[in-house]
């Protein structure tokens, strides 16, 4: 019948289409991370932290993830430029002159949302390196604009969610989520943000874990739109792994992830030299814990480490808080404690007849 031929051409090359699809699929080149160092420090008030990337990089950031994944590819690059404008003077001084550097905020952020769009058009992920957290605003809001079906993992002792009416600092480094969510868009109806930046993070796919200090409005803006946020007190009621299976059970299994880790999360003994340390932090472990789990589900896409800042304790401070950093980078883009599950690339031959 000639309806049967049809129907099996057609299976043929939808085949053919498929194993064509599943060969691009599977090409190393599929494996490429892009890196952007952001050396911003004006979200908060301590020098230092824009040292990081270049010290990370000096640390052989490029050495450590390819060892703990001999296939990805990484392309570096650099540290990112902005150039701030007339027209976000005006707005600081206009509408946000009571909080600190502003209009660099919002030029880095703008140069920044680029980037990371830039990053995903050819690269499989991205890796952001701070810099202080203001940058967690454009590098979600980029990530958020390539792939609108997003979900946020915000890793951090504190929620950096209050508004410019409720922050005590000025510190823009305290605000960079409430850019990012709908419901409080219109706190920052001067920052032009559905043109900037226009599709927003759906408040519940937005999960906080390892949160202990929370300022009084941002506990009630957390309480108010029922976001997710499993503070230390969580963890230790119900331990990091129910942690990790609530954040999964809460997130689209449709998105993609993109990870926002602030080197504070983890105990200050693991961490120190950053600029708002808070004691009774997640462990070294904890942090490899849930970055694995994230690892494992295969959807993570974008990925920042900041709040590392150089200046702060002593020398051996410094090294121990940029080996937990490289560590959690390193969980997150493929090494596996329990040892490596690809052994295409071994020489199995020098095992002898008996293996
Ligand atoms: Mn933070």
């Amino acid at each position: 019948m000639w309806w049967t031929r049809q129907i099996a051409s057609n299976c043929q090359r939808l085949s053919a289409q498929l194993q064509w699809q599943l060969r691009c699929f599977s090409t190393p080149a599929e494996q490429t991370l892009g890196i952007i160092g952001v050396p911003f420090a004006k979200g908060q008030s301590k020098q230092g932290v824009e040292l990081a990337p270049d010290l990370l990089r000096e640390s052989k950031l490029r050495d450590v993830l390819k060892n703990s994944d001999e296939r990805l590819v990484i392309r570096d690059y650099g540290n990112l430029q902005y150039a701030v404008d007339e027209t976000l003077l005006q707005q600081q001084r206009q509408h946000y002159h009571h909080i600190r550097n502003y209009a660099d905020f919002m030029a880095c952020n703008l140069a920044l949302i680029e980037q990371v769009q830039q990053m995903l058009k050819q690269n499989a992920q991205f890796l952001t390196i701070g810099g202080d957290h203001a940058i967690g605003f454009g590098s979600v809001a980029g990530h958020l604009q390539h792939t609108p079906n997003l979900s946020l993992v915000w890793i951090d002792a504190h929620a950096d969610i209050n508004l410019h009416s409720t922050s005590q600092s000025g510190n823009i480094h305290g605000m960079p989520v409430s850019f990012l969510l709908q419901q409080l868009r219109a706190t920052w109806q001067h920052a032009a943000l559905d043109k900037i930046a226009p599709n927003c993070l759906p408040k519940d796919q937005l999960v906080y874990i390892g949160l202990r200090d929370i300022d009084p409005y941002e506990a009630f803006i957390l309480n108010k739109f029922g976001i997710r946020y499993y503070a230390m007190d969580s963890v230790d009621r119900v331990g990091v792994p129910k942690i990790i299976e609530m954040t999964l059970d809460a997130l689209n299994p449709l998105n993609k992830i993109h990870v926002s880790f602030d080197i504070d999360a983890l105990d200050s003994h693991v961490a120190p030299s950053t600029g708002t340390a808070v004691r009774g932090g997640l462990t070294l472990r904890e942090g490899i814990s849930i970055v694995e789990a994230l690892r494992d589900t295969k959807r993570v896409q974008g990925m920042d480490l900041v709040e590392i800042n150089p200046k702060l304790g002593s020398e051996h401070d410094v090294r121990t808080t940029v080996d937990s950093g490289l560590e959690i980078l390193k969980s997150m883009f493929g090494y596996r404690r329990s040892g490596a599950r690809d052994w295409n690339n071994l020489d199995t031959g020098i095992l002898g007849r008996e293996l």
